[in-house]
């Protein structure tokens, strides 16, 4: 006869539960074209490693077909969940689809996509429309309603482009002395936002000066600070200068009177992607399609504490 060896239910679950391998999820990421972005990969990251998340992390340097690349090799690797932070907001259906028919859920961070939503199981996000309607409104009462205004745009085609740009216009509407004289696209890097800046000052009529710099985060603002100094103007006092993101170095900026106003991105999103992958894989499909989020506007008032408080984390 022969003996069985009896392994004891306990060890067996003792070893399956020691052996059980961590959730694998597939991170999309733009690139690290800004503060907050890096921030916001690094955030990822640590909270995949306190929840012993297998996180296969890739960045596209800002280009679709990078990421388009990764999510195909993440379903091909079987992982259990992929989250996107899309680049631009269309051409993600066929690859989309393709995680559909994988059986992989897909959480979309940050920036949409144009897409059926039964094609992702939810969107984690600020609301980039109420960040343009926050910094617009403090600029006009700022300036009583009455500014020349030069955009430095962020990437072309991407949401917070476009819903900040619509959010910050829907308020200047309201004015009739409020106006954006000159508008292009820094792509959200400093660098493009300093070259920006520097043909808009080159353009700049000499009676007419420009009364403040709306960029479509602080990236492009300090290029265009950088800009401005180099012009022998004073970022801040001769000229305003109005932001998204929040990020330490633009705290910076406005403690030391380059910059005047911001509205704060949490680059937190790591935690609520992760709470919704392991809600939909345990189970429970009851996930709204949005999840926002939205951030305070931080002025040159505070600007020191909060640099403190940022530059020492
Ligand atoms: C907005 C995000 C933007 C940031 C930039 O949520 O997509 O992309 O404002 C980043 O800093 O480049």
């Amino acid at each position: 006869m022969k003996i069985k060896k009896f392994i004891p239910a306990i060890a067996l679950w003792a070893m399956g539960s020691s052996l059980a391998c961590a959730t694998t999820v597939g991170f999309s990421q733009v690139g690290s074209e800004s503060g907050w972005r890096t921030s916001f990969s690094e955030a990822v990251k640590d909270e995949a490693k306190a929840r012993n998340i297998d996180l296969k992390f890739s960045d596209a340097q800002q280009k679709q077909e990078n990421q388009i690349k990764a999510v195909r090799s993440f379903i091909a690797q079987g992982v259990d969940a992929i989250i996107i932070a899309p680049v631009v907001e269309t051409g993600w259906a066929p690859v989309l689809r393709e995680a559909k028919r994988a059986r992989i859920p897909v959480v979309i961070v940050d920036r949409n996509v144009k897409v059926n939503d039964d094609l992702y199981v939810t969107r984690i996000a600020s609301d980039f429309k109420e960040e343009g309607v926050k910094i617009a409104n403090w600029l006009m009462n700022e300036t009583q309603g009455n500014c020349r205004i030069a955009e430095i745009q962020g990437t072309v085609g991407a949401t917070a482009s476009i819903d900040r740009a619509a959010g910050f216009n829907e308020v200047i509407a309201k004015y009739p002395n409020a106006k954006i004289v000159r508008s292009q696209t820094g792509e959200f890097t400093r660098a493009k936002g300093k070259e920006v800046m520097e043909s808009f000052l080159k353009a700049q009529s000499a009676n007419e000066p420009f009364c403040a710099i709306w960029a479509h985060n602080d990236e492009m603002a300090l290029g265009a600070i950088q800009a401005v100094k180099e012009a022998g103007i004073k970022p801040g006092k001769d000229i305003l200068i109005v932001s998204v993101d929040g990020v330490p170095d633009y705290f910076k900026a406005m403690a030391e009177g380059d910059a005047n106003a911001t509205v704060e991105l949490s680059p937190y999103l790591g935690a609520p992607a992760f709470d919704v992958i392991d809600k939909y894989l345990g189970g429970d499909k009851n996930i709204p399609k949005l999840i926002s989020t939205t951030g305070d506007v931080y002025t040159q008032e505070t600007a020191a504490d909060e640099y403190q408080k940022r530059s020492s984390k």
